[in-house]
């Protein structure tokens, strides 16, 4: 059966990371997720409100999630995807056509994202 791959912050998980994670792992047997790192969070320009040990706990949590790897950089997918042997990349459609690169080494689907639902920090 498929292997899949996904990557995100994941920050205070709600209903529209769940739909996305569960919907991934529907589409093979086996889901990675690549938890983009504090570090990298920075680079992406997103604060998150979890640590990542935190972020990784609660995804660790979700039976539908098979193994968690760090996101450390944009550049890492096509590594991952070779070294993890992925079949499917899957990713909300909000990155629509971002990773279309992707689909000379493994198959590329966009979900659609769970709309009204978002993390938003309030700078205090
Ligand atoms: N998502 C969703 N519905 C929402 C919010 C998020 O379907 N209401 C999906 C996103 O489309 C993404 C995943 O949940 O596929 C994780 O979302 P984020 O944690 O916001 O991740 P993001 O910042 O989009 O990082 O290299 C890829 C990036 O790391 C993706």
């Amino acid at each position: 059966m498929k292997r899949i791959i996904t990557y995100g912050t994941f920050d205070l998980l709600h209903i529209g990371h769940i739909r996305l994670l569960k919907r991934a792992k529907e589409l093979g047997s086996y889901l990675i997720v690549g938890l983009s790192t504090d570090d990298f969070n920075k680079i992406k320009g997103k604060q998150s409100y979890m640590l990542y040990e935190e972020r990784f706990e609660v995804l660790s949590s979700l039976k539908f999630v098979d193994e968690i790897i760090q996101e450390n950089c944009w550049e890492q997918k096509e590594f991952d995807i070779k070294k993890y042997d992925i079949d499917c990349f899957v990713i909300g459609d909000d990155w629509k056509d971002k990773f279309d690169y992707l689909q000379n080494i493994c198959e590329v689907i966009y979900i659609p994202r769970t709309v009204n639902i978002s993390v938003v920090i309030q700078k205090v």
